[in-house]
């Protein structure tokens, strides 16, 4: 990507929408490159959630009244909203609101895997699988006897698609892979995995929360069965996440919660299930936060994910040659390219990386430093922990050289 696309984003209007950026602390701006973990919030998205809670605060598809209707019609529409965004056909049944993406992994795991795994299946993995998944799917293995296999990773931090293909078979029921890895930064060939998993009448649930955010996503050219995603790592609220699903498969599956409002007809007896997506979403749902979410992907979508996903490249390419050219530096995941997303997690020979995060904490400098909930994955890189800065439409070249030079204050501190 060329400069001047870089340029056509104007990052200074952009970051004026976020009062956050301004914050100081002992006397330097904040630098917040822990993105990954969470994103910032635009004025649009506060304003469109403080709007909802002074006009037209209520809860939804229970009131007759003027509120509750304003209130319906903004949470169902939202999931019209989501579908478009992501590219799903089907519009509002084909999207479930979860609290965020692990609860999304766990709606599936629980309501499809208990009911349909048992000893014979197997769940394929990948070895980069954030604990969402991971450890979703290794509970839903024990209490089913279906086993749990990884596809391995290669030196680069590459998913080794030829054992992709050996380990998918006509045993396996699910393949559950993320679309972007949040400590390697590695974008998978996800619709190939999906590919495969077809070829084998196994279904397939793609991990999007490091993917929505920062690239158009297009759930249909994916042809992924189940697709997750979070609200609070692109701009919009904590609280409120994504599941697609194909209508088919969603409604063969059971529901996951029981309640108010995923029901039709309630006896002493029995109960018949709601219609999609409502029979997934028990209880007084997240309104607020779904109107905060269309906010987000309207900002999104104004600035266009196109520009979103070059502004991060370049960023990501920025960090990681200035990382790269320190010998004491060891940078995880693929060069940069086309299969590498807007983060970089790396370690500072000699420093653990929580005494890095915290050096650059002094200097408010924000990155992230641990095990990013890839425990196994750190266990193959054959270190406890790293340092990740991960970048968002906000952050610029400038910032990098701060993290550059926080980098070199505790390489001193440390020598
Ligand atoms: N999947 C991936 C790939 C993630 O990066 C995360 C969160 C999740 C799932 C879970 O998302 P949640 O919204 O349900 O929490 N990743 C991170 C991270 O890298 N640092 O903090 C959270």
């Amino acid at each position: 990507m060329s400069q001047r696309n870089l340029e056509a984003l104007d990052v200074g209007a952009i970051r004026e929408a976020f009062p956050i950026l301004q914050r100081e602390f002992n006397g330097e701006q904040l630098v917040y490159l822990d993105n990954a973990a969470t994103t910032q919030t635009p004025d649009p998205v506060i304003d469109a959630m403080s709007d909802y809670y002074r006009e037209y605060n209520a809860n939804v598809h229970r009131g007759i009244h003027h509120l509750s209707q304003e209130a319906s019609i903004a949470y169902e529409e939202a999931h019209d909203r989501v579908a478009e965004f992501i590219g799903a056909s089907g519009g509002r049944e084909e999207i479930v609101f979860t609290k965020n993406t692990t609860e999304a992994e766990n709606l599936v795991a629980y309501a499809w895997g208990l009911n349909e795994l048992g000893p014979g299946d197997e769940i394929v993995l990948t070895e980069m699988e954030h604990h969402a998944s991971l450890v979703t799917w290794q509970q839903i293995g024990k209490r089913t006897g279906a086993e749990v296999k990884y596809i391995r990773i290669d030196d680069d931090g590459r998913l080794d698609m030829d054992h992709a293909a050996d380990l998918i078979t006509d045993d396996t029921a699910m393949v559950s892979a993320v679309h972007v890895s949040n400590t390697l930064g590695t974008i998978n060939p996800v619709s190939d995995l999906v590919d495969i998993a077809h070829d084998h009448d196994a279904l397939a649930f793609i991990d999007g929360a490091q993917a929505v955010p920062n690239r158009p996503v297009d759930v249909e050219a994916i042809d992924a069965d189940f697709y997750a995603f979070s609200g609070h790592k692109m701009a919009g609220p904590t609280g409120i996440g994504a599941l697609y699903g194909k209508k088919a498969v969603l409604e063969a599956m059971q529901p996951y919660l029981y309640g108010g409002d995923m029901i039709t007809k309630v006896t002493y007896e029995e109960s018949t299930w709601n219609d999609l997506p409502w029979k997934f979403e028990a209880g007084t749902p997240q309104i607020a936060e779904a109107v905060g979410l269309v906010a987000a992907i309207d900002y999104l979508e104004d600035i266009g994910m196109d520009r979103i996903e070059a502004h991060e490249q370049e960023l990501a390419r920025y960090a990681y040659e200035q990382l790269d050219a320190e010998p004491d530096v060891e940078i995880y995941g693929p060069e940069p390219g086309p299969d590498r997303g807007g983060l970089v997690g790396f370690n500072l020979e000699g420093v653990h990386a929580h005494d890095l995060a915290s050096i650059m904490n002094d200097h408010a400098v924000a990155i992230r430093a641990g095990d990013h909930c890839t425990q196994p994955l750190h266990d193959k890189l054959g270190v406890a922990a790293s340092a990740r800065a991960s970048f968002y439409v906000y952050n610029t070249t400038a910032e990098i050289d701060e993290l550059a030079a926080a980098i070199d204050n505790a390489r001193q501190l440390f020598a």
